[in-house]
């Protein structure tokens, strides 16, 4: 459902059933590639949701180097695990871009995490859409325009929405201003995974064929 702005919305894609598949898919990722705290590039602050990835580029962030992506875990140096085909098949299901997605990184909220207004720019090719896939707990997702100074509107992401990002939402300011704890029974430890799925480099940038 196209919400305007180049804010596409898909309230329950996902049943119970695929929310659990999925779950268990992203279990088996953290096991290899666990949650780490990611540091503000600066001032060192450590953000209040824990990150992981999948995929053969991940998003990190530390002091020094700041917003980035590389190709190994900041903690166990080791590769991240391949993203799993589930999620590859929901980037080539919605999202027309003619390239698999490269990252697939996981945002683990607690009950007081938030995420401040920011806009995703680390990427090369804007052209490609960002998918969002919400798992556990509620969370209010603010909406924002490409200037930080826009009107922004306020949506209840729960679990099994999806949120694509594109054309205008794709350079657009959005964060989570707070989730809500109890509100789902997906996750034994409560709380609330976001998974989103991106394009880091053009269409045409080739990837080693795995062995
Ligand atoms: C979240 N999402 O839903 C935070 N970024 O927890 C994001 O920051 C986000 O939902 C880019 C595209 C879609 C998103
Ligand atoms: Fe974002």
């Amino acid at each position: 459902m196209d919400i305007g702005g180049g804010y596409h919305y898909f309230p329950g894609f996902l049943d119970r059933d695929a929310q659990r598949g999925l779950l268990a898919l992203i279990r088996a990722v953290l096991a290899s590639a666990p949650l780490y705290t990611p540091l503000m590039p600066g001032s060192g602050r450590p953000m209040s949701v824990r990150m992981s990835n999948c995929g053969p580029w991940g998003w990190v962030t530390d002091r020094e180097r700041g917003y980035r992506y590389q190709r190994r875990h900041p903690e166990t140096g080791e590769k991240w695990p391949p993203m799993p085909g589930a999620i590859a098949a929901l980037w080539a299901e919605l999202c027309a871009y003619p390239a698999m997605a490269e990252s697939c990184l996981i945002n683990y909220y607690g009950a007081r995490a938030r995420m401040g207004l920011h806009r995703d720019q680390d990427e090369e090719d804007f052209s490609a859409p960002i998918l969002s896939i919400s798992l556990g707990d509620e969370a209010l997702f603010r909406m924002g325009g490409p200037a930080r100074k826009d009107p922004t509107r306020s949506l209840r992401l729960v679990s099994g929405d999806l949120v694509l990002m594109t054309g205008a939402a794709r350079s657009s300011y959005h964060g989570i201003d707070r989730i809500v704890p109890g509100s789902s029974a997906l996750l034994e430890e409560g709380g609330r995974f976001n998974l989103t799925c991106r394009r880091v480099h053009g269409p045409d940038w080739q990837h080693e064929v795995p062995r």
